[in-house]
């Protein structure tokens, strides 16, 4: 008589995706509506161990260090993973970034990786105290999306690297975009508001927020167009 694995253990899973077609706006609605019904959450949905998800924002390669702000503990909501990139989400962007890659700097000038809340334009590094070398640029950037932003509906916002304004953590996508690809001007965006509602931001303030985060984008755009992109033949210099 053979002995079998009970089929207990073969838990039935259910994959949804949605927003492939873009112009199908009710789509990512209507799944942003079923992640309302546990609205809280943080991670990823992977399970490990007795716990579910990892803590994308933890999991990225560049000097990955669950003891810097994450935790080895998969029950933990900043849970690293098991090692660096052990996530689909965080290895397809690494890949989906690798194609930029060129000899010293990525042909990607910016990236920006949106978050709330505390109303922050944070540059890196968040794994450490210590600057990026060229953190003058990217403050300068900062600063005139900022004034741009403000200048919508009133919101100010703190600038400055994520370790020094915020605390320490290891693993995040922007610390990754700017150590592994060299991607110069790396940012999270810390969206409304300061702690009043915190996560639980007021529909009536989704628009405003987006509308004056827009509006920053716009201006850091062309604050970049105007100062690293341009010589005489139109084409990019890269500083
Ligand atoms: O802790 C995070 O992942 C971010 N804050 S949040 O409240 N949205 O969770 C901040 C990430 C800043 N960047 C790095 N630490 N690399
Ligand atoms: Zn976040």
């Amino acid at each position: 008589i053979e002995e079998r694995e009970p089929s207990i253990q073969i838990k039935p899973h259910i994959f949804i995706d949605g927003g492939i077609h873009a112009r199908e706006w009710v789509s990512p609605a209507t799944v942003l509506y079923f992640v309302d019904q546990d609205r809280l959450w943080r991670k990823n949905r992977n399970p490990h161990q007795r716990c579910t998800g990892v803590d994308l924002n933890r999991n990225f390669e560049y000097q990955w260090d669950p003891r810097i702000g994450g935790s080895t503990n998969p029950c933990s909501d900043v849970f690293s993973g098991s090692t660096f990139l052990s996530e689909a989400e965080s290895s397809s962007l690494k890949t989906y970034l690798q194609g930029f890659d060129n000899t010293e700097q990525s042909s990607m000038i910016a990236y920006l990786t949106i978050h709330s809340y505390g109303q922050m334009w944070l540059y890196p590094w968040g794994y450490t105290s210590a600057l990026p070398t060229d953190w003058p640029d990217l403050d300068a950037a900062a600063k005139t999306a900022c004034d741009a932003l403000q200048s919508v509906n009133g919101k100010n916002y703190v600038i400055g690297s994520s370790t020094n304004v915020l605390y320490s953590a290891a693993g995040g996508s922007d610390d990754h975009a700017k150590g592994i690809h060299k991607i110069k001007y790396s940012y999270t965006l810390e969206l409304r508001d300061t702690g009043t509602y915190g996560f639980q931001l007021p529909e009536n303030q989704i628009l405003q927020t987006a509308e004056e985060t827009w509006t920053g984008v716009q201006a850091f755009a062309a604050y970049l167009a105007n100062n690293h992109c341009a010589n005489s033949n139109n084409e990019c210099i890269w500083q």
